[in-house]
């Protein structure tokens, strides 16, 4: 029998509001809807019988939620990253521990990690059938590129850079629906030339999509126009309020991490 989609996440911290901002100035953020929203978030996932895996709560990482960003999953490859902001780092430990215990558990993975000068932030990482677009940005550097290049090479992926000036990730201004085309909000995407098949949509926080399997989306509550673009393409379309960590420049993809399915 086929295994469930799993996921990892990362309950928010109290200190969320301190996180990094690079592209956005800071407005007040409610810890207390940023837990609501993140239970909601969840919830999408577990209410269609995925398994949610929780990592530890790290309380002095206000990005620690962001879990994408420590790990990438391609095929039964998991590669610890190294994020590009130096406060960002301490989450590897209690990312890596709860990896282990996956592993512990029977979940079979490959661990690897990106080195020494090398940076990377999983945000920065589309894949799209076997191609990896990687975003090169102020987070991820051509050392980290080329590291996981070569990590993912035996899976049968290639990787492919692409520029990204003017949003934080890659993931931030485009992602993929199930079908491969690739979605992005055009001001926000350097280069849309760049994508076998590209869509453009017209709401920024309508560019990021989790696929839930069966023909569904995940997408933000923020961007009423684009989930309608999306249903008319015959898609299901299910919406969660994120606005406490768009506050703080992440979206539906950086909050979990699909580890299977
Ligand atoms: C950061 O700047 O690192 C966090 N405030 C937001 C990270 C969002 N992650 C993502 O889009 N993959």
């Amino acid at each position: 029998m086929p295994s469930l989609p799993l996921i990892l996440v990362r309950p928010p911290s109290p200190r969320l509001a301190e996180g990094e901002l690079t592209h956005l100035d800071r407005v007040p953020v409610d810890p207390g809807l940023a837990r609501q929203q993140w239970e909601g978030y969840v919830a999408a996932f577990a209410d269609r019988g995925w398994d949610v895996v929780e990592l530890e709560a790290a309380p002095e990482h206000p990005d620690g939620v962001f879990v994408e960003d420590a790990l990438i999953v391609v095929d039964r490859l998991a590669v610890l990253t190294s994020p590009g902001a130096p406060s960002r780092r301490g989450e590897l430990t209690s990312t890596a521990a709860g990896l282990d215990r996956l592993v512990d558990a029977g979940v079979a993975l490959d661990v690897a990690a990106i080195s020494g000068a090398g940076r990377l932030d999983g945000g920065d990482v589309l894949e799209v059938a076997d191609v990896l677009y990687v975003g090169r940005s102020t987070r991820t550097n051509d050392q980290g590129i080329a590291q996981l290049a070569a990590l993912v090479k035996p899976y049968g992926r290639r990787v492919v850079a692409v520029p990204v000036s003017k949003v934080l990730h890659l993931k931030s201004a485009v992602t993929a629906l199930p079908d491969g085309t690739v979605v992005g909000h055009p001001p926000l995407v350097d280069d849309p030339g760049t994508f076998g098949s590209f869509l453009a949509v017209p709401e920024e926080h309508g560019t990021a999509v989790v696929d839930l399997g069966d023909g569904a989306v995940l997408m933000s509550a923020d961007a009423p126009q684009t989930a309608k673009l999306y249903a008319s393409r015959g898609l299901e379309v299910v919406t969660v309020p994120i606005t406490e960590f768009e506050r703080l420049e992440g979206c539906v993809t950086c909050l979990s991490v699909r580890v299977r399915g």
